[in-house]
């Protein structure tokens, strides 16, 4: 395989302070999508999520848990592991920052901004939040808050410094050169002119509290937990070794998705600390945006908090992850509701997906022994549509155009249900079984290739689906849409729904796929 054929994507690494919501599932289920698709499309993969555990954020939550730092990350970090287990997660690594592994590449890291002239010893007077772990000026505070309305703490203490305000041209060169490298478009703007206001060098230690890296030959100090945390993506493949095989593979990232809150981070103090180290800055930073909750911010203390394995227990896992990306174009904003999750599920997965593959199945077992049948020329404005797919998802998954996709592919679903009726099979069973198997044909091929494009948003239902059509597990890359299209004569296993409608249980429990 050669070098360009690789994809290393990452999610933010989590906070350990608080329990997975719905908005970390957001992200994770997002980069799993990706991972998946460039997988089916014959890339190496590599796909990274973790749990950022140091801080004083976690150091007060372990506190108030009255259990030490340590014991706290452990179970928290379990909940976030066992999140990607809930939501068919395909990571290949999962970091945490308590790892040896980490540790010794945020020191190497340290020392080779150190050595390169990059940090000084200094004094800080400024403000910090605890809850967004960030520095502020005095002019960025309103009404004695951080922008993003946490409260604020001064802080005057020896710090050391890096010298970020270096950085500002080189930064703005490389946006100039490499327009991509953030996405979407209205986010790159606010981060050039960010850069463009000016940058002050940044705080990189703290001390007065211990639960954090120490810094390299002064353990009074601990890393700032940013600086640590970003260092993950470099330490999962295999910093400070970078004549390893995974890291010459796979740095630069070719993507980190992040939250819209954690852009400049990601944006602008990332690939400085990488520039100023001697490595190139990732290939792209995506922001996403916001969820809120029946029209809440999400928050404990309002009672909307949503834990992913409720929804998961209730609608199930791919209607979730369905949902996540369908509903709200990535980038923007949006709101969680009960009564839209339901929409989706009833009427795209239930009505319009799974109740083509069960007409189309059930009509072939049916009507032609429960084998795949004859082509025969029947359907091929339809089958035209469905090999137009594959290009037009590259396109919009390399824009992280998630809700694109899926429209893309339920305008198949869409005409294909359209042909059922038009074609009316049921009809010819009894006039014209020859076209009646042409167009039984061009349907089951159809669906085929729908499963197979489905699988990186949907993979459990995808998955009972190709076994439907008995497509062999070697037979679902993408490469097999053009390679292995169905073989006539080749025996199916009895059909079944697989997308239930979601019914309240209050009302009833039956569950079914009919119109
Ligand atoms: O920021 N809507 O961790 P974090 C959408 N440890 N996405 C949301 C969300 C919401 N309501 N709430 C959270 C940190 N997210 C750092 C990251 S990376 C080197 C260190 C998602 O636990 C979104 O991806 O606060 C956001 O950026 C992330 O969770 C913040 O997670």
């Amino acid at each position: 395989m050669t070098a360009e054929r690789r994809f290393y994507i990452t999610t933010p690494i989590y906070y350990v302070n608080d329990m997975p919501h719905l908005g970390h599932a957001y992200t994770t289920v997002a980069a799993d999508a990706l991972a998946r698709f460039m997988r089916l499309d014959g890339y190496r993969v590599k796909f990274l999520t973790g749990t950022d555990e140091h801080g004083q954020k976690v150091a007060a939550s372990a506190r108030s848990a009255g259990i030490s730092p340590q014991e706290f990350a452990d179970r928290v970090s379990l909940s976030f592991r066992e999140m990607t287990g809930l939501l068919a997660i395909s990571n290949d690594d999962f970091i945490r920052t308590t790892e040896p592994r980490h540790r010794r590449a945020v020191e190497a890291l340290w020392r080779e901004l150190e050595r390169r002239g990059e940090i000084y010893l200094g004094r800080f007077a400024g403000w910090y939040s605890v809850r967004d772990e960030a520095f502020y000026g005095e002019d960025e505070l309103q009404d004695g808050k951080a922008p993003t309305g946490a409260e604020v703490e001064w802080v005057e203490e020896e710090n050391y410094f890096f010298r970020l305000s270096r950085w500002g041209e080189r930064l703005l060169a490389y946006y100039e050169a490499n327009p991509e490298a953030i996405g979407p478009k209205s986010r790159k703007n606010e981060v050039v002119s960010f850069i463009k206001s000016g940058l002050n060098d940044l705080s990189i230690s703290r001390t007065g509290f211990s639960w954090g890296i120490p810094v390299p030959g002064n353990p009074r100090h601990v890393v700032y937990v940013w600086l640590d945390a970003l260092i993950n993506y470099l330490s999962a493949i295999g910093y400070p070794d970078v004549e390893n095989p995974e890291f010459s593979t796979y740095w630069p990232a070719d993507l980190h998705l992040v939250g819209k809150d954690i852009l400049r981070f990601h944006a602008v103090y990332w690939p400085a600390f990488l520039m100023a180290a001697g490595l190139p800055p990732p290939r792209r930073v995506f922001a996403h945006g916001w969820w809120t909750v029946e029209g809440e911010k999400m928050s404990k203390s309002l009672g909307n908090f949503i834990p992913p394995e409720r929804l998961v227990a209730i609608y199930g896992r791919d209607a979730v992850r369905y949902f996540l990306l369908r509903e709200l174009p990535f980038g923007s904003d949006g709101d969680f509701s009960r009564r839209a999750v339901v929409a989706r599920l009833n009427g795209d997965l239930a009505n319009d997906f799974g109740n083509l593959a069960q007409r189309v199945l059930v009509m072939i077992g049916r009507n032609c022994g429960g084998r795949v049948p004859e082509p025969g020329g029947e359907g091929e404005a339809l089958l035209a549509n469905a090999r137009g797919l594959l290009p037009a998802l590259r396109e919009h998954m390399r824009e992280e155009a998630f809700h694109l996709a899926l429209e893309a592919i339920w305008r198949v679903v869409g005409e294909a249900n359209r042909y059922v009726d038009a074609a009316a099979p049921w009809a010819l069973a009894r006039t014209d079984r020859r076209r009646m198997e042409s167009v039984l044909y061009a349907l089951a091929e159809t669906i085929r290739r729908l499963a197979i494009v489905v699988q990186p948003f949907v993979p459990e239902a995808a998955e009972r689906l190709l076994g439907q059509l008995a497509v062999a597990p070697a037979a679902r890359s993408f490469a097999a849409l053009e390679e292995s299209p169905l073989i006539p004569g080749t025996a199916l296993p009895e059909p079944e729904g697989i997308f239930p409608r979601f019914v309240e249980k209050t009302l009833s429990c039956e569950a079914g796929g009919a119109r």
